[in-house]
């Protein structure tokens, strides 16, 4: 069993979007916002700058009780001690990652159509990442978006906790909830944003209110 985890709303990070304020300051932000977990992403850069923000994120978040989860790299996340890795189809397997980070660290795996997905795969992960849902230019080489039907289809198929991704604002919150994901995960429409913790805030106040809070 992995640690406990919130997907509600799961903030996945950018450099270039983050721009000139960067993304600790970004994701400090952010959660005074109510993002409930983060994933860390490293598309371009030195893995010794990779490893230094990571770093910064775990003595950002792990006072907070946020866990931080970091994009493919399994050596980055033990370097630095984060609460687990997401990856991709394209990334080392989960059985692999599983076996390197142990049972307690969180496993996720980003999949767009159910029929990518094997029991081999399901095993070992704790969350799916579902999407895009919308086309998003985050992502170059994204696959089609999947829209809210097909979300709700792989959440009543996996039996697996689903944070929904791609192309999602806060006016999302409703129709993907109700399609059945237990969290957005979202890029641009917080770390982009002019301010974002009134992004986040945004978001973090439609899930309370759908949820009846
Ligand atoms: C939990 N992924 C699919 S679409 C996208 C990314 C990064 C961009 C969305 O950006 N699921 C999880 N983590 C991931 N890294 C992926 C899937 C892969 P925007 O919100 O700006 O449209």
């Amino acid at each position: 069993m992995s640690r406990p985890f919130d997907l509600s709303l799961y903030l996945v990070t950018d450099e270039d979007l983050a721009g000139p304020r960067g993304v600790v300051e970004t994701v400090r932000a952010a959660i005074d916002g109510g993002v409930t977990l983060v994933q860390h992403r490293f598309k371009q850069g030195s893995t010794r700058d990779f490893v230094a923000t990571a770093s910064a994120l775990v003595d950002l978040l792990r006072p907070r009780g946020i866990p931080l989860i970091i994009n493919d790299r399994v050596d980055v996340a033990l370097a630095v001690d984060a609460d687990g890795v997401h990856v991709g189809q394209s990334d080392m397997r989960v059985a692999k990652v599983r076996e390197l980070i142990g049972p307690d660290r969180i496993l996720g795996l980003s999949a767009a159509q159910m029929h990518e997905l094997t029991p081999e795969e399901l095993g070992p992960i704790d969350y799916l990442g579902v999407g895009p849902v919308f086309a998003t230019s985050t992502k170059p080489n994204a696959p089609d978006p999947i829209g809210f039907e097909h979300l709700g289809r792989v959440k009543r198929t996996v039996g697996l906790p689903v944070v929904a991704i791609g192309g999602l604002k806060p006016e999302h919150v409703e129709p993907t909830l109700a399609a059945g994901a237990d969290g957005l995960a979202i890029v641009s429409a917080i770390i982009a944003a002019e301010d974002p913790a009134a992004a986040a805030r945004d978001f973090s106040t439609r899930i309370a209110r759908y949820r009846g809070k």
